[in-house]
Protein backbone atom coordinates (compact mmCIF):
# COMPACT_ATOMS: atom_id res chain seq x y z
CA UNK A 1 0.00 0.00 0.00
CA UNK A 2 1.22 3.58 -0.80
CA UNK A 3 2.49 6.01 2.12
CA UNK A 4 -0.15 8.08 0.37
CA UNK A 5 -2.73 6.03 1.63
CA UNK A 6 -1.79 6.22 5.12
CA UNK A 7 -2.62 9.86 6.58
CA UNK A 8 -4.95 12.39 5.81
CA UNK A 9 -4.78 15.45 3.74
CA UNK A 10 -3.06 18.22 6.29
CA UNK A 11 -3.82 21.85 7.29
CA UNK A 12 -1.00 23.08 5.00
CA UNK A 13 -1.46 20.70 2.24
CA UNK A 14 -5.30 21.67 2.29
CA UNK A 15 -4.19 25.48 2.46
CA UNK A 16 -1.66 24.95 -0.49
CA UNK A 17 -4.23 23.21 -2.96
CA UNK A 18 -6.30 25.63 -2.86
CA UNK A 19 -3.38 28.53 -3.23
CA UNK A 20 -3.57 28.05 -7.17
CA UNK A 21 -7.54 28.89 -7.44
CA UNK A 22 -5.81 32.49 -6.76
CA UNK A 23 -4.10 33.88 -9.12
CA UNK A 24 -3.33 36.80 -7.31
CA UNK A 25 -2.55 34.61 -4.04
CA UNK A 26 1.76 35.66 -3.52
CA UNK A 27 1.77 32.44 -0.92
CA UNK A 28 1.03 34.99 2.13
CA UNK A 29 -2.59 33.50 2.29
CA UNK A 30 -1.12 30.09 2.69
CA UNK A 31 1.22 31.33 5.23
CA UNK A 32 -1.05 32.87 7.47
CA UNK A 33 -3.58 29.89 7.78
CA UNK A 34 -0.30 27.94 8.89
CA UNK A 35 0.71 30.24 11.61
CA UNK A 36 -2.58 30.35 12.78
CA UNK A 37 -2.47 26.62 12.73
CA UNK A 38 0.82 26.71 14.63
CA UNK A 39 -0.46 29.54 17.17
CA UNK A 40 -3.53 26.72 18.00
CA UNK A 41 -0.69 24.51 18.63
CA UNK A 42 0.95 26.56 20.90
CA UNK A 43 -2.06 27.77 22.84
CA UNK A 44 -3.58 24.15 22.69
CA UNK A 45 -0.44 22.79 24.84
CA UNK A 46 -1.25 25.74 27.57
CA UNK A 47 -5.25 25.16 27.94
CA UNK A 48 -4.26 21.28 28.43
CA UNK A 49 -2.01 22.69 31.18
CA UNK A 50 -4.28 24.80 32.67
CA UNK A 51 -4.85 23.80 36.72
CA UNK A 52 -1.50 22.41 36.29
CA UNK A 53 0.17 25.57 35.74
CA UNK A 54 -2.19 27.61 37.79
CA UNK A 55 -2.88 29.72 34.43
CA UNK A 56 -6.31 29.98 34.82
CA UNK A 57 -5.47 32.29 38.38
CA UNK A 58 -7.04 35.80 37.30
CA UNK A 59 -4.17 38.58 36.30
CA UNK A 60 -6.49 40.93 38.22
CA UNK A 61 -6.37 42.84 35.02
CA UNK A 62 -9.73 43.91 32.85
CA UNK A 63 -10.12 44.11 29.29
CA UNK A 64 -12.29 46.65 27.51
CA UNK A 65 -15.14 44.60 28.00
CA UNK A 66 -14.70 45.42 31.82
CA UNK A 67 -14.25 41.52 32.52
CA UNK A 68 -11.64 40.22 34.57
CA UNK A 69 -8.75 38.85 32.53
CA UNK A 70 -7.42 34.90 33.17
CA UNK A 71 -4.09 33.84 32.71
CA UNK A 72 -4.76 31.91 29.79
CA UNK A 73 -6.54 34.67 28.17
CA UNK A 74 -3.30 36.52 28.31
CA UNK A 75 -1.35 33.81 27.02
CA UNK A 76 -3.60 32.95 24.29
CA UNK A 77 -3.69 36.49 23.13
CA UNK A 78 0.17 37.20 23.66
CA UNK A 79 0.35 33.99 21.34
CA UNK A 80 -1.26 34.95 18.50
CA UNK A 81 -0.36 38.61 18.34
CA UNK A 82 2.65 37.23 18.42
CA UNK A 83 3.20 34.62 15.97
CA UNK A 84 0.93 36.46 13.57
CA UNK A 85 3.42 39.34 13.62
CA UNK A 86 6.05 37.15 12.57
CA UNK A 87 4.34 35.60 10.02
CA UNK A 88 5.10 38.38 7.81
CA UNK A 89 1.32 38.21 6.60
CA UNK A 90 -0.42 40.52 8.42
CA UNK A 91 -0.26 44.61 8.63
CA UNK A 92 -3.12 45.28 11.49
CA UNK A 93 -5.23 43.14 14.52
CA UNK A 94 -7.62 43.55 16.75
CA UNK A 95 -8.33 41.37 19.39
CA UNK A 96 -11.03 40.91 22.48
CA UNK A 97 -7.81 41.70 24.66
CA UNK A 98 -6.44 44.63 22.92
CA UNK A 99 -7.75 48.01 23.33
CA UNK A 100 -6.47 49.24 19.92
CA UNK A 101 -5.32 48.57 16.68
CA UNK A 102 -2.02 46.56 16.46
CA UNK A 103 -0.21 47.37 13.69
CA UNK A 104 2.51 45.46 12.90
CA UNK A 105 6.05 47.45 12.07
CA UNK A 106 6.39 48.17 8.32
CA UNK A 107 9.31 45.11 7.96
CA UNK A 108 7.18 42.75 9.09
CA UNK A 109 4.06 44.12 7.30
CA UNK A 110 1.92 42.36 4.87
CA UNK A 111 -1.23 41.80 3.00
CA UNK A 112 -4.32 40.56 5.55
CA UNK A 113 -6.17 41.90 8.65
CA UNK A 114 -7.22 39.46 10.91
CA UNK A 115 -9.76 40.60 14.15
CA UNK A 116 -9.44 37.92 16.99
CA UNK A 117 -10.90 36.61 20.10
CA UNK A 118 -7.98 34.75 21.13
CA UNK A 119 -9.79 32.82 23.98
CA UNK A 120 -14.16 32.83 23.51
CA UNK A 121 -15.43 31.27 26.40
CA UNK A 122 -12.81 31.75 29.46
CA UNK A 123 -15.17 31.85 31.67
CA UNK A 124 -15.21 27.98 31.47
CA UNK A 125 -11.60 27.22 31.85
CA UNK A 126 -11.96 26.56 35.49
CA UNK A 127 -14.98 24.15 34.30
CA UNK A 128 -12.52 22.15 31.99
CA UNK A 129 -15.02 23.01 29.27
CA UNK A 130 -14.49 23.36 25.86
CA UNK A 131 -13.13 27.12 24.83
CA UNK A 132 -11.45 28.72 21.63
CA UNK A 133 -9.81 30.91 19.28
CA UNK A 134 -12.50 32.89 16.55
CA UNK A 135 -10.02 35.03 13.54
CA UNK A 136 -11.61 36.77 10.66
CA UNK A 137 -9.24 37.90 7.63
CA UNK A 138 -10.01 40.47 5.54
CA UNK A 139 -6.76 41.96 2.91
CA UNK A 140 -5.64 45.14 3.91
CA UNK A 141 -6.42 47.90 2.49
CA UNK A 142 -4.24 50.06 0.37
CA UNK A 143 -3.73 53.10 2.61
CA UNK A 144 -1.73 53.14 5.62
CA UNK A 145 -2.53 50.56 8.15
CA UNK A 146 -4.71 51.71 10.93
CA UNK A 147 -8.53 50.80 12.42
CA UNK A 148 -9.85 51.78 8.95
CA UNK A 149 -8.28 48.35 7.84
CA UNK A 150 -10.82 46.45 10.57
CA UNK A 151 -14.15 49.09 10.78
CA UNK A 152 -15.08 46.82 7.17
CA UNK A 153 -18.30 44.84 7.22
CA UNK A 154 -17.41 41.14 7.44
CA UNK A 155 -19.03 40.30 3.62
CA UNK A 156 -15.36 41.74 3.19
CA UNK A 157 -13.51 38.79 4.87
CA UNK A 158 -11.82 36.62 2.77
CA UNK A 159 -11.10 34.27 5.50
CA UNK A 160 -12.48 32.78 8.63
CA UNK A 161 -12.62 30.19 11.29
CA UNK A 162 -12.29 29.16 14.64
CA UNK A 163 -10.15 26.39 16.81
CA UNK A 164 -11.56 24.72 19.63
CA UNK A 165 -9.72 23.46 22.40
CA UNK A 166 -11.62 20.38 24.05
CA UNK A 167 -11.83 16.60 23.56
CA UNK A 168 -9.47 17.36 20.68
CA UNK A 169 -8.19 20.68 19.04
CA UNK A 170 -10.50 20.86 16.18
CA UNK A 171 -9.15 23.74 13.32
CA UNK A 172 -12.29 24.91 11.38
CA UNK A 173 -11.96 27.56 8.14
CA UNK A 174 -13.39 29.23 5.10
CA UNK A 175 -12.11 30.50 2.48
CA UNK A 176 -15.17 31.46 1.22
CA UNK A 177 -15.52 28.26 -1.23
CA UNK A 178 -16.15 25.49 1.57
CA UNK A 179 -15.79 25.20 5.32
CA UNK A 180 -13.15 22.54 6.15
CA UNK A 181 -12.61 20.89 9.23
CA UNK A 182 -9.06 19.57 11.16
CA UNK A 183 -7.96 17.81 14.06
CA UNK A 184 -5.15 17.35 15.78
CA UNK A 185 -2.97 14.91 15.83
CA UNK A 186 -0.78 14.88 19.26
CA UNK A 187 1.33 12.70 17.86
CA UNK A 188 2.38 13.96 14.90
CA UNK A 189 1.43 17.85 15.53
CA UNK A 190 -0.23 17.51 12.60
CA UNK A 191 -4.26 19.12 11.29
CA UNK A 192 -5.37 16.27 9.79
CA UNK A 193 -8.73 17.08 7.49
CA UNK A 194 -11.61 15.18 9.15
CA UNK A 195 -15.02 16.68 7.72
CA UNK A 196 -14.92 18.32 4.31
CA UNK A 197 -17.40 20.81 2.93
CA UNK A 198 -19.48 21.42 5.95
CA UNK A 199 -22.62 22.12 5.67
CA UNK A 200 -25.42 22.97 8.14
CA UNK A 201 -28.37 20.58 8.13
CA UNK A 202 -31.70 22.38 6.90
CA UNK A 203 -33.89 21.52 9.88
CA UNK A 204 -33.15 22.72 13.49
CA UNK A 205 -32.51 19.90 15.48
CA UNK A 206 -30.77 21.79 18.52
CA UNK A 207 -31.70 24.68 20.11
CA UNK A 208 -29.15 26.73 21.76
CA UNK A 209 -29.01 29.91 23.89
CA UNK A 210 -29.32 31.04 27.84
CA UNK A 211 -33.18 30.92 29.15
CA UNK A 212 -31.73 32.54 32.55
CA UNK A 213 -31.46 35.72 30.54
CA UNK A 214 -35.51 35.63 29.53
CA UNK A 215 -36.45 38.89 31.87
CA UNK A 216 -34.06 41.09 29.31
CA UNK A 217 -35.60 39.62 26.14
CA UNK A 218 -37.35 41.56 23.61
CA UNK A 219 -40.49 40.47 22.70
CA UNK A 220 -40.03 38.10 19.99
CA UNK A 221 -38.12 36.25 21.74
CA UNK A 222 -40.91 34.00 24.04
CA UNK A 223 -42.91 33.21 21.04
CA UNK A 224 -40.49 32.51 18.81
CA UNK A 225 -39.09 29.70 20.70
CA UNK A 226 -42.56 28.67 21.69
CA UNK A 227 -42.99 27.90 17.58
CA UNK A 228 -39.75 26.08 17.40
CA UNK A 229 -40.29 24.01 20.33
CA UNK A 230 -44.26 23.53 19.25
CA UNK A 231 -42.07 21.17 17.05
CA UNK A 232 -41.91 18.47 19.57
CA UNK A 233 -45.66 16.32 19.80
CA UNK A 234 -46.67 13.18 21.34
CA UNK A 235 -45.21 11.26 18.19
CA UNK A 236 -41.70 12.99 18.42
CA UNK A 237 -39.21 15.02 20.11
CA UNK A 238 -37.55 16.66 17.06
CA UNK A 239 -35.86 19.78 18.69
CA UNK A 240 -33.78 19.22 22.05
CA UNK A 241 -31.98 22.25 23.65
CA UNK A 242 -28.09 22.08 24.37
CA UNK A 243 -25.96 25.25 26.00
CA UNK A 244 -23.03 25.25 26.85
CA UNK A 245 -22.03 28.75 27.70
CA UNK A 246 -18.60 28.83 25.04
CA UNK A 247 -20.20 30.67 21.83
CA UNK A 248 -17.66 29.09 19.42
CA UNK A 249 -18.58 25.58 21.20
CA UNK A 250 -21.99 26.06 20.69
CA UNK A 251 -21.63 26.80 17.73
CA UNK A 252 -19.45 23.88 16.44
CA UNK A 253 -21.98 21.58 17.62
CA UNK A 254 -24.88 23.38 15.71
CA UNK A 255 -23.09 23.07 12.72
CA UNK A 256 -22.15 19.24 13.06
CA UNK A 257 -25.53 17.91 14.70
CA UNK A 258 -28.02 21.02 13.23
CA UNK A 259 -28.61 23.97 15.74
CA UNK A 260 -29.41 27.65 15.90
CA UNK A 261 -27.72 29.62 18.61
CA UNK A 262 -29.18 32.93 19.89
CA UNK A 263 -28.34 35.93 22.08
CA UNK A 264 -30.85 38.30 21.78
CA UNK A 265 -30.06 41.89 22.74
CA UNK A 266 -31.03 43.17 26.45
CA UNK A 267 -34.43 44.90 25.88
CA UNK A 268 -33.23 47.33 29.00
CA UNK A 269 -30.82 49.07 26.87
CA UNK A 270 -31.20 47.79 23.00
CA UNK A 271 -26.77 46.16 23.38
CA UNK A 272 -26.01 42.97 22.60
CA UNK A 273 -23.29 41.10 24.51
CA UNK A 274 -21.55 39.55 21.90
CA UNK A 275 -18.73 41.31 19.91
CA UNK A 276 -19.12 41.89 16.16
CA UNK A 277 -15.65 42.25 14.46
CA UNK A 278 -14.21 38.98 16.17
CA UNK A 279 -16.75 36.94 17.29
CA UNK A 280 -20.06 37.42 15.00
CA UNK A 281 -18.49 38.04 11.60
CA UNK A 282 -16.21 35.11 11.45
CA UNK A 283 -19.20 32.26 13.03
CA UNK A 284 -21.63 34.65 10.12
CA UNK A 285 -19.05 34.22 7.30
CA UNK A 286 -18.84 30.04 8.09
CA UNK A 287 -22.02 29.65 8.48
CA UNK A 288 -23.15 31.86 5.09
CA UNK A 289 -20.60 29.05 3.41
CA UNK A 290 -21.94 26.28 4.92
CA UNK A 291 -25.71 27.31 3.60
CA UNK A 292 -26.86 28.89 7.07
CA UNK A 293 -27.33 32.44 7.66
CA UNK A 294 -26.85 35.08 10.57
CA UNK A 295 -28.91 37.62 11.49
CA UNK A 296 -28.76 40.95 14.00
CA UNK A 297 -32.48 40.64 14.35
CA UNK A 298 -33.10 43.09 11.83
CA UNK A 299 -30.96 42.16 9.02
CA UNK A 300 -27.78 40.31 7.91
CA UNK A 301 -24.76 40.22 10.39
CA UNK A 302 -22.17 40.47 7.07
CA UNK A 303 -23.89 43.77 6.16
CA UNK A 304 -23.40 46.03 9.47
CA UNK A 305 -21.39 48.61 9.51
CA UNK A 306 -18.93 48.74 12.65
CA UNK A 307 -18.05 51.68 14.08
CA UNK A 308 -15.84 50.43 16.97
CA UNK A 309 -13.66 47.32 17.26
CA UNK A 310 -15.29 46.12 20.20
CA UNK A 311 -18.95 46.73 19.46
CA UNK A 312 -21.44 44.32 20.34
CA UNK A 313 -24.07 43.01 18.40
CA UNK A 314 -27.30 40.16 19.29
CA UNK A 315 -27.09 37.05 17.29
CA UNK A 316 -29.67 34.54 15.63
CA UNK A 317 -27.36 31.90 14.05
CA UNK A 318 -28.16 28.65 12.15
CA UNK A 319 -29.91 27.27 9.18
CA UNK A 320 -31.59 29.88 7.17
CA UNK A 321 -35.10 28.92 7.32
CA UNK A 322 -35.11 29.79 11.14
CA UNK A 323 -33.12 32.33 11.28
CA UNK A 324 -35.46 34.11 8.59
CA UNK A 325 -38.48 32.93 10.79
CA UNK A 326 -36.77 34.67 13.71
CA UNK A 327 -36.41 38.15 11.67
CA UNK A 328 -40.47 37.62 11.18
CA UNK A 329 -41.15 37.21 14.24
CA UNK A 330 -38.83 40.30 15.45
CA UNK A 331 -40.61 42.24 12.65
CA UNK A 332 -43.50 41.63 13.76
CA UNK A 333 -43.46 41.81 17.59
CA UNK A 334 -40.52 43.55 18.21
P1 LIG B 1 -23.88 34.52 29.15
C1 LIG B 1 -18.33 33.82 26.77
O1 LIG B 1 -17.96 34.78 27.74
C2 LIG B 1 -19.26 34.49 25.78
O2 LIG B 1 -18.67 35.61 25.22
C3 LIG B 1 -19.68 33.49 24.72
O3 LIG B 1 -18.70 32.54 24.47
C4 LIG B 1 -20.93 32.88 25.32
O4 LIG B 1 -21.85 32.42 24.34
C5 LIG B 1 -21.54 34.04 26.09
O5 LIG B 1 -20.45 34.90 26.47
C6 LIG B 1 -22.25 33.58 27.35
O6 LIG B 1 -22.85 34.72 27.93
O7 LIG B 1 -24.46 35.89 29.35
O8 LIG B 1 -24.90 33.52 28.69
O9 LIG B 1 -23.06 34.02 30.31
Amino acid sequence: MSLAADFGVTLTQHVLTRQHLHPEARGQFSGLLTQIGVAGKLIAAQVRRAGLIEVWGKTGETNVQGETVKKLDRIANDTLKEVLRRSGCVAVMASEEEDDAVIVEPELSGEYVVAFDPLDGSSNIEASVSIGTIFAIYRRLPDAPGPAHLLRPGREQVAAGYIIYGSSTVLVYTDGRTVDCFTLDPGSGEFFLTRAAMAYRPVTRILSLNECNGPYWPGWVSPFLDEIKGRNDAEARRVTDRHIGSLVADFHRNLVKGGLFLYPVDARTGRGKLRLLYECNPLAFIAEVAGGAASWGGGRILDVQPTSLHQRTGLIIGAQADVALAERFVAEHG
